[in-house]
């Protein structure tokens, strides 16, 4: 069963014609980080091409990823249902929000990585190295277009964003997300059900990257709530602001809520892979104080990632969690 309160309703706000920036990572830095602050401002969405991940490293975790979700139902429950990181099959989260999605979702760092491994592929050395360059890859996109947004909002520091993902214990985490066509699933029931493969919300930590396949159904909702489809495209990856950069940027960004429709081509299944980047457990999150100075005053306490990331698992997936942590 679909959540009713994630079903897209009839009446809901759908446009077709925003088209959400697309920044050429190749293009003069001052301009790029320009271009950034606005879309993070405009949307907490963009688009990022020339960004330098080869083709080669993200086939090859499609490829990794395709592997892994057509093996059978007993073979993927092995790799064990490690609540919340390990394999998952419609279930989101710990308080009953439900997709027709299944999904991998593993520590980004090399060694957790590298112990996943194991448990998931016969070929573990040849699943580490794949996952693990792809890893690699795009946290060092996170903290390019980090240090830029920190240029672009004039912040001293350039790695006041960055380095926390950069830090040896950041939670950073990496998902891929599978969207089964409509002739995969086998049960009638599940077609009755159809309509959300991930329900909306935004992302708790700092920046994600996500890549999906030429299948579309990832929607990004404007300020005011519309919902705009954004058109799938494998040579770009999309950018999400997350809430501690709302937090950050003392509400001067707002964290994009997100969804993904369920697969309904019935020819192709859709596949997705997520990078949050997110700081160590123990770090403090506050409005950085260059931010606030022209503000006035912090709409956000001061709190640490693990209380933040504590809150947002006792919560519903489409839940306002920072809405707990403002200044009242
Ligand atoms: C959304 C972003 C990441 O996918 C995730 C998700 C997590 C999960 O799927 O287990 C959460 C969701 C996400 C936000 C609120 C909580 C936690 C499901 C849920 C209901 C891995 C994350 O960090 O937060």
């Amino acid at each position: 069963m679909v959540v009713a309160s994630s079903i897209p309703h009839l009446s809901e706000k759908i446009s077709g014609a925003v088209g959400f920036p697309i920044i050429d990572l190749s293009l003069d830095r001052s301009h790029v980080s320009n271009l950034m602050v606005k879309a993070c401002k405009d949307f907490g969405f963009f688009k990022v091409i020339n960004h330098g991940v080869p083709k080669l490293v993200i086939d090859g975790m499609e490829k990794e990823g395709l592997n892994f979700f057509s093996k059978t139902d007993l073979e993927k429950r092995s790799v064990g249902l490690l609540k919340p990181l390990g394999y998952g099959n419609k279930s989101i989260g710990l308080n009953g929000d439900m997709g027709d999605v299944e999904y991998l979702l593993l520590h980004a760092n090399s060694q957790s990585i590298s112990q996943a491994s194991k448990s998931i592929s016969k070929n573990s050395a040849q699943f580490y190295s794949t996952v693990n360059n792809y890893t690699q890859a795009v946290k060092k996109l996170a903290c390019e277009i980090l240090e830029l947004i920190a240029e672009g909002l004039w912040v001293h520091d350039k790695y006041a964003f960055s380095r926390y993902i950069r830090d040896i214990d950041s939670d950073s985490l990496i998902r891929i997300n599978y969207y089964p066509t409509c002739i995969d699933s086998a049960a009638a029931a599940v077609h009755q059900s159809r309509g959300i493969g991930f329900g909306e919300h935004s992302d708790p930590q700092i920046l994600t990257i996500l890549h999906s396949n030429e299948v579309g159904g990832f929607q990004v909702a404007l300020h005011d709530g519309t919902w705009v489809a954004v058109p799938p495209d494998s040579m770009v990856f999309n950018v999400i602001v997350g809430d501690l950069m709302q937090v950050f940027t003392n509400g001067r960004f707002k964290s994009a809520r997100h969804r993904a429709l369920a697969n309904t081509t019935g020819s192709k299944s859709r596949i997705s892979i997520i990078y949050f980047g997110a700081p160590p457990k123990h770090a403090m999150v506050y409005p950085i104080p260059e931010v606030v100075k022209h503000m006035h005053h912090s709409l956000y306490r001061p709190f640490t990632w693990d209380e933040f990331k504590q809150t947002s698992y006792s919560l519903r997936l489409g839940d306002r969690r920072l809405d707990l942590f403002k200044v009242t």
